[in-house]
């Protein structure tokens, strides 16, 4: 009769994975979350999850107690770029592969990473910048800009603003008047626009908000101050979650570019080939769109995040 196959074959202990997340400031940030932890659960994963509050000496500790736990791998969505090469390399020393998801760091040494997954944000800011040298190409005379940026230091906020400024600098009549950080937070997006609208008031044609929940911040304070979103002030954002959908439903803001959170899949996908030392890609890029206030009703019911 046929025995049971010698303990190591079908005794296999699962991958350990220990993911150090950036915080839960955003909408998009709880639903990379959500889609991390399913993906783990659907894979077999064993997840070790740590929260770091959106500060980088947080995400250090985690990586840090990662190592001494002696994990598989280590993934983990940087807040900043730069500041890793220490732990990275205690990692790396440690003989534990480290993926980057989401947001990328500034490295000398590619090594200390086996693979990045995220969006081309730079890309996100140029499909922003194209969707308003578009809408304002009949506009004569200045188009005046206000720009709520992202967490400072981070890849989304330092490359949303190159890729809006490499397509708007093409034309002289769009001027920035203001730009400063709303840290990705609905609250402080909605402070930094009552700062902008005291200054500026309705000399303000265009906000451009590096994510959805600071638009969504600026809209209540658009509104507070008497002004109609979406009309008196154009207003471009990213992310494309629920709540941008809603407000483009409520005519309140105009267009969201997609970045997509949904990355769990991907990264145990990488998490197993790179157990089963199978070679990775370096970078691995999500595919996006753009969505415009006419389609959000249609597009609505089929949204994933
Ligand atoms: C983008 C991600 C950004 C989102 C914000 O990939 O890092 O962080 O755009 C989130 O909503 O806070």
């Amino acid at each position: 009769a046929a025995g049971l196959l010698p303990g190591a074959a079908w005794a296999q202990k699962p991958i350990v994975l220990g993911f150090s997340q950036v915080g839960a400031e955003s909408e998009w940030r709880t639903a990379n979350t959500e889609s991390i932890k399913s993906a783990a659960k659907e894979a077999g994963i064993e997840l070790k999850f740590s929260d770091a509050q959106q500060k980088q000496e947080n995400q250090i500790k985690a990586i840090r107690s990662f190592i001494a736990q002696k994990v598989d791998v280590i993934a983990f969505s940087p807040v900043v770029e730069s500041g890793w090469e220490n732990v990275l390399r205690e990692a790396k020393a440690a003989k534990i592969p480290v993926v980057l998801t989401d947001r990328s760091v500034n490295v000398k040494d590619q090594s200390l990473y086996v693979t990045f997954m995220g969006s081309d944000f730079v890309e996100e800011g140029r499909k922003a910048g194209r969707w308003l040298v578009d809408k304002m190409k009949d506009q004569k005379g200045d188009i005046n800009i206000v720009e709520l940026q992202g967490t400072v230091g981070s890849a989304p906020a330092i490359d949303r603003k190159k890729g809006f400024e490499e397509i708007i600098k093409a034309d002289a009549k769009f001027k920035i008047l203001r730009s400063q950080t709303g840290d990705f937070t609905r609250a402080k997006g909605k402070e930094v626009m009552e700062a902008f609208l005291k200054a500026e008031g309705k000399k303000i044609n265009v906000l451009y908000a590096h994510n959805d929940d600071m638009a969504i911040g600026a809209i209540q304070a658009i509104e507070e101050a008497g002004m109609k979103p979406a009309k008196d002030i154009t207003i471009i954002s990213i992310d494309a979650v629920k709540g941008a959908f809603e407000a483009m439903i409520a005519g309140k803001l105009n267009v969201s570019v997609e970045c997509s959170p949904l990355l769990g899949p991907q990264l145990m996908a990488a998490v197993k080939d790179i157990k089963a030392g199978k070679a990775v890609q370096k970078r691995i890029v999500t595919e996006e769109g753009i969505f415009p206030m006419e389609v959000a009703a249609a597009e609505f019911p089929k949204r994933k995040y």
